[in-house]
């Protein structure tokens, strides 16, 4: 089945009950049992819902993996994936990722015992050096969260395998329209399905994918043991979303590429980041691992510092000034002050996310209306 068919059929059956055509809203905690152990398959909701399975199905045939799992948010998920370690247990991850995870792996994880490494890995082979008996995990985010690095998985993976370290990619940015880590020797794929694969900026949900059975099986008593999942009703919007996955991603790359010609061109923008273009880095991995190049962009205003920048995204008006992306409507981010905060400045601006930086998740409204709107904000 082609990618374009996945996204509406991947994992799908009708309802056996009715032959209802979208799964329905299985609304419940609990199923009825004859007898202890006497069920048809599903015993409490927090172990399986029929609803949340139907989209694991689906998040399993669009990343070409066999386990899909919901969880209750992006981060929820990446949460599940560190419960895979133990103390004393290191992982080594991009130095340019979501303030989120960020947060999570320094606050929370290294209070229990793990070492986290924040590295530059757009050129892999740099994450050797950082190997050692203890390292068990590379996290890998691609394009990065905010500054579009991109980073080689088959190189990466190759290292992880020599090595029998576990490799995930935040596929976030990219979604499996544009990316596939599986297919490029990842373990693990993990999503915020808050943003593409839910798409109308309506739920907040977290995806794991994997192909091998015991890392899923692993991964679903962690998901069942700690409960971070989410209900039937978000499972619903977000199975909805994904199946005009296919069709967004088309229009968000477009305009993506036209707000990114726009910017590039404006005698008042400084710099402009977004893998597309020839002079990118690291054009030429994402042009050979990636389908297109996305809806993300991040720039920096002439002479930019921080008021300038905060002028610019406070007079957008098709753009809102809101966290998270990937949804049908065009948003402008400062992420120094917003989606990165919780990053220390010294840190980010090691990164590149300075001050002056802003963020753009390009919608998929009428792209002239998007640049009008970016023409009046420039000035
Ligand atoms: O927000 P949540 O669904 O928990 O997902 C966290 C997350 C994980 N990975 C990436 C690459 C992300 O971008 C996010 C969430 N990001 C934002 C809210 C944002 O505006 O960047």
């Amino acid at each position: 089945m082609k990618f374009n068919t996945k996204t509406i059929h991947g994992g799908q059956e009708h309802d056996p009950a009715y032959g209802a055509v979208m799964p329905p809203i299985y609304q419940t905690s609990t199923y009825a049992q004859s007898t202890p152990g006497g069920h048809k398959g599903y015993e409490y909701s927090r172990t399986h819902n029929p609803t949340r399975n139907a989209l694991e199905n689906a998040f399993a045939s669009i990343e070409n993996g066999n386990y899909g799992l919901a969880f209750g948010s992006g981060l929820a998920a990446i949460d599940a994936v560190i419960k895979l370690l133990k103390p004393g247990d290191e992982v080594i991850s991009t130095n340019d990722l979501y303030g989120g995870s960020y947060r999570l792996f320094t606050k929370i994880f290294e209070g229990f015992g793990l070492k986290f490494h924040f590295i530059g890995m757009q050129n892999a082979s740099n994450i050797e050096s950082y190997i050692n008996d203890n390292t068990k995990l590379i996290w890998v985010e691609t394009p990065t969260n905010p500054m579009m690095n991109i980073i080689d998985i088959k190189a990466v993976s190759n290292i992880a395998k020599k090595h029998d370290v576990l490799l995930a990619v935040d596929n976030t940015f990219a979604t499996p329209y544009l990316q596939v880590p599986l297919d490029l020797g990842a373990d693990i794929v993990m999503h915020s399905a808050t943003k593409y694969l839910g798409g109308h900026s309506d739920v907040v949900m977290g995806a794991l994918i994997v192909k091998d059975k015991d890392l899923a099986d692993r991964l679903y008593f962690i998901q069942n043991a700690s409960g971070a999942v989410c209900g039937p009703q978000d499972s619903f919007l977000v199975l909805r979303g994904i199946k005009t996955l296919h069709v967004r991603m088309q229009r968000h790359c477009e305009n993506g590429r036209a707000v990114a010609e726009f910017l590039v061109s404006h005698p008042n923008i400084e710099k402009v980041y977004w893998p597309g273009f020839e002079d990118h880095p690291n054009h030429d991995i994402a042009k050979e691992q990636m389908t297109d190049f996305g809806g993300m962009i991040s720039f920096i205003p002439s002479g930019g510092d921080y008021e300038k920048a905060i002028k610019i995204v406070e007079k957008m008006k098709v753009f809102t000034l809101a966290e998270s992306l990937g949804g049908v409507e065009s948003l402008s981010g400062h992420p120094a002050s917003m989606t990165h905060a919780s990053i220390p400045k010294e840190e980010r601006e090691k990164s590149g996310v300075v001050d002056s930086l802003i963020r753009l998740s390009v919608g998929i409204e009428d792209k002239d209306d998007l640049i009008a709107d970016l023409k009046q904000a420039i000035g």
